[in-house]
């Protein structure tokens, strides 16, 4: 018996199911799967002529986001889990979660679906293998991975491949568990069949997983979008970006220039993950290890992402949208309102409140969108010339900012702060640390991630720039002073004019901040007091972010690299120098 089917016989035992399913991926499964799905009420058929191929599905109003306070990292060493992460002996994972799994699958379908995160046949691609009781996680899977038969044929008689183990239990979030085990590279999920929580590839493995076997063997896996940048002459750069969930990632990653007809465009070849390598030229070397995209339909409109709009107008899996009577789907953002709508739990719709969940999202394969990259599934990847960390802030961080060296940029990345979104359940708008945008999703300790980032550095002759960005200023009135979504591209352009040293900046404490003239402000209507506004840094407001910041990084102990201690202090050693 292969490793594989061991390890499904073994699970079998346990879960006992009424039926086995092999996933081979192929068209004629998906059609059967979706068959029994519409029977059973997991999906609605959509409109057949606007929205064709799609359909609707409505999670367990209790089951909306992923529930990071019942994410767990299950090592050893509590230590090794660090401050950031929720903790579980492993042998406490086995007596209190793995019950949870005793049965579980009784009259039900037991689906193994093998996977490739990665482009197949790259030598950058990993195998994962998810058993799930969810024909939606299976549909979904197929979308977001490369699935079936290609994954089963890639892994032969291979033990290496990350085992995952999904079943909705009953749904209830007092039994619910997303269990990680970064040392034996194991993945448990009960209890939940949304996003993160049970799409198993994505965080759990393409994050927590990876970010851990790529500290161990010296790349790196992290929650980023990768966009590619071409300039008049069709000069090339790649960008990655790392924004906190439902922060801008997709958005930025499909950007529609406004300056195409001047023979500036841009590409996606990624909207949520990168596996970053450097390579024998000193560069770093990204991959998006996803085929598809779990993106925000909130704000998805005609003048906010086009790309995406158009992306989603066929072959999509719809979570928790609204829906006119006949089957278009709906959500905030997308156009006025129909007269009619039934809202995400498929009640009549009156108005108030939310029609779609905010956090609703589209399913979609990646060749579906139009502005994918050729350069999106090669193997060796795309160089990476400038790293984007960005958070959402209504006050404090300028519009971008430039770090000075590669370990200053770590220490902006480990000292990002940003407003919680409904991506997560819990709270929303409130501002926390959340590191490199990996707060979530850092498999091990935050600490020795830190030391990684350092690492990386040393390891790379030609680093790419670090910048910060912030789309999300408001003004006394709570408006985004910033236009964003296509605009964004004046900040890109700095950016990439930085990396060829021309464009011009200013020293501030937090590191460099464009001149006025050195973005092009042409036609946004903005007057001098909110360019102003957005560039400016205030030192008072920044001193005040300082003690957050140390009580941060208090917390890691001798965990904490001394660079970003030092950093820190020079940070406000630099703050509280009065200006000449
Ligand atoms: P995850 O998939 O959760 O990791 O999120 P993401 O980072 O891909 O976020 P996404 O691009 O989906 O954006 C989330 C929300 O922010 C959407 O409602 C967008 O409309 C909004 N948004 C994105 N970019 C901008 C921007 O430049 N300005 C403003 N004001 N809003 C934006
Ligand atoms: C995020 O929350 O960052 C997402 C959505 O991209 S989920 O796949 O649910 O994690
Ligand atoms: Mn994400």
């Amino acid at each position: 018996m292969k490793p594989v089917e061991q390890w499904v016989f073994e699970m079998e035992r346990t879960l006992r199911p009424d039926r086995v399913v092999w996933c081979d991926g192929s068209e004629a499964e998906n059609a059967r799967l979706v068959e029994g799905m519409l029977a059973d009420g997991t999906l609605h058929r959509l409109h057949a002529q606007q929205a064709p191929g799609c359909y609707l599905h409505r999670s367990h109003p209790s089951d909306v986001a992923r529930t990071e306070h019942l994410t767990f990292i299950a090592s050893r060493n509590r230590a090794d889990a660090g401050p950031t992460n929720n903790w579980m002996a492993p042998h406490e994972a086995r007596e209190r979660v793995f019950p949870l799994f005793d049965g579980a699958m009784k009259g039900r379908t037991l689906y193994v679906v093998p996977y490739v995160m990665g482009p197949l046949g790259s030598p950058f691609s990993k195998v994962g293998v998810e058993i799930t009781d969810s024909p939606y996680v299976v549909a979904s899977m197929r979308v977001m991975t490369r699935m079936g038969r290609s994954a089963l044929d890639q892994l032969g008689t291979s033990p290496d491949f990350v085992p995952g183990l999904h079943s909705l239990g009953d749904l209830s979030p007092d039994r619910r568990f997303i269990v990680h085990f970064p040392e034996e590279r194991a993945i448990w999920s009960v209890g939940s069949g949304y996003g993160g929580n049970a799409l198993l590839g994505k965080k759990c493995f393409a994050l927590r997983i990876a970010g851990a076997l790529a500290r161990d063997q010296g790349w790196m896996a992290e929650h980023m979008l990768i966009l590619e940048l071409e300039l008049p002459g069709g000069e090339v750069h790649y960008v990655a970006g790392a924004f906190p969930s439902a922060c801008g990632k997709t958005n930025l990653a499909m950007l529609v220039s406004p300056l195409e007809a001047q023979g500036y465009k841009v590409r996606t070849l990624g909207d949520d993950i990168a596996w970053l390598r450097p390579g024998a030229d000193g560069r770093l070397w990204a991959v998006n290890p996803e085929a598809g995209f779990f993106g925000v339909l909130p704000g998805t409109g005609p003048r906010t992402n086009p790309s995406g709009l158009a992306m989603i107008s066929s072959d999509t899996i719809f979570t928790n949208a609204a829906v006119t009577p006949d089957g278009v789907p709906w959500w905030e953002g997308k156009h006025d309102p129909p007269a009619e709508l039934l809202d995400w739990q498929g009640r009549p719709w009156d108005g108030a409140g939310k029609a779609a969940h905010p956090n609703s999202r589209f399913t979609v394969s990646a060749s579906r969108c139009p502005s994918i990259s050729p350069r999106w599934q090669d193997p060796q990847g795309v160089p990476i010339s400038a790293i984007l960390f960005g958070g959402r802030r209504a006050r404090l961080a300028p519009l971008v900012f430039e770090s000075r060296d590669w370990e200053h940029g770590v220490f902006v990345g480990a000292t990002m702060g940003s407003e919680t979104t409904a991506a997560a359940t819990g709270q929303v708008g409130v501002v926390r640390r959340d590191p490199m945008a990996m707060l979530p999703f850092c498999g091990y300790n935050m600490g020795d991630y830190f030391a990684h980032w350092l690492g990386m550095g040393r390891s790379l002759s030609r680093p790419p720039a670090i910048f910060h960005v912030n789309w999300f200023r408001t003004d006394a009135r709570g408006r985004f002073v910033w236009p964003g979504f296509g605009e964004n591209l004046r900040v890109l352009l700095w950016m990439i004019e930085r990396v060829k040293g021309r464009a011009a900046a200013e020293e501030t404490p937090i590191g460099l901040v464009p001149t006025e003239g050195a973005i092009n402000w042409d036609g946004l209507g903005l007057g001098a007091a909110e360019r102003q506004m957005l560039l400016s840094v205030d030192r008072g407001e920044w001193a005040a972010e300082v003690p957050e910041i140390r009580a941060f990084f208090d917390r890691f102990g001798e965990r904490l690299p001394d660079a970003l201690g030092l950093r820190l202090r020079a940070l406000e050693q630099d703050l509280t120098k009065v200006a000449v």
